[in-house]
């Protein structure tokens, strides 16, 4: 990672979405949010590249600086090649396609099926990890909580991680050839899950496996970042 100083975003071009300098990567990241996922990847590629830190709780993304770049006010965004992507998946696949092609699975290669399905899939994760992320910590009043709800969540979550850990239970790594982007998008959802549900061995010895990369550990939150997660599980409340 380069310089983490903020740096000013580029002027909205008119009429059209914010465009960066050709080569300059930006990312606005929310630390331990889905953006950790382009982080690590970051990281793994080694790339040069500017972050934009906010916090979720804060009214950072709802600023005219980030409407500009992201109109909708989520994390991630990544400013690249002149454009800004809007949805953590194609950062993976474009960044894998572009700067890194030994962890990315191109049309037409053996794996690319699995590949493209797993990227994906990780948002299937992401959307209970999301509703019970808001349920937990988000809604000021416990009273608005749904008990009922949080239950389902967390069982639809746990439900999910079965299909990758009837995958790591086998091999190291999604591909079986080895680590790759898709990685960084499952990884950050089984990592992230594990506050609220307990993962079973297989699976906790592949958020052990991710821990352990140098390029993760470099996306945790840094000293004086905002935490989005303060405890490490979430149990659900007493009725
Ligand atoms: N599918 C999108 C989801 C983006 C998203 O909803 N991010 C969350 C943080 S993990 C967010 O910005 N939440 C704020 C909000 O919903 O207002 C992606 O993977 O990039």
């Amino acid at each position: 990672m380069t310089d983490p100083t903020p740096i000013a975003a580029p002027p909205p071009a008119e009429g059209g979405p914010v465009r960066g300098a050709a080569g300059d990567i930006v990312l606005w990241h929310v630390p331990m949010s889905r953006s950790m996922r382009i982080l690590w990847l970051l990281n793994e590629l080694d790339l040069p590249f500017a972050l934009r830190v906010m916090d979720l709780r804060s009214k950072d993304m709802r600023g005219a600086e980030y409407e500009a770049v992201h109109p909708v006010g989520r994390a991630p965004a990544l400013q690249i090649d002149g454009s800004v992507i809007h949805e953590s998946g194609a950062m993976i696949e474009y960044l894998c396609e572009t700067r890194g092609p030994h962890l990315w699975r191109e049309p037409g290669s053996d794996g690319r099926l699995a590949w493209l399905d797993w990227l994906h899939f990780a948002e299937t994760i992401g959307q209970h990890i999301a509703n019970l992320t808001q349920s937990h910590l988000m809604l000021r009043d416990p009273a608005d909580r749904s008990l009922t709800v949080m239950k389902l969540e967390t069982a639809r979550l746990a439900r999910t991680l079965r299909l990758v850990e009837g995958t790591v239970a086998d091999q190291d790594w999604l591909m079986a050839q080895g680590f790759s982007g898709v990685d960084c998008a499952v990884g950050w959802s089984v990592w992230t899950a594990g506050r609220f549900v307990r993962l079973p061995p297989a699976l906790q010895a592949y958020v052990d496996r991710c821990t352990a990369r140098p390029a993760f550990r470099a996306a945790l939150p840094q000293e004086g970042q905002p935490l989005l997660y303060q405890r490490d599980f979430y149990e659900l409340p007493h009725a």
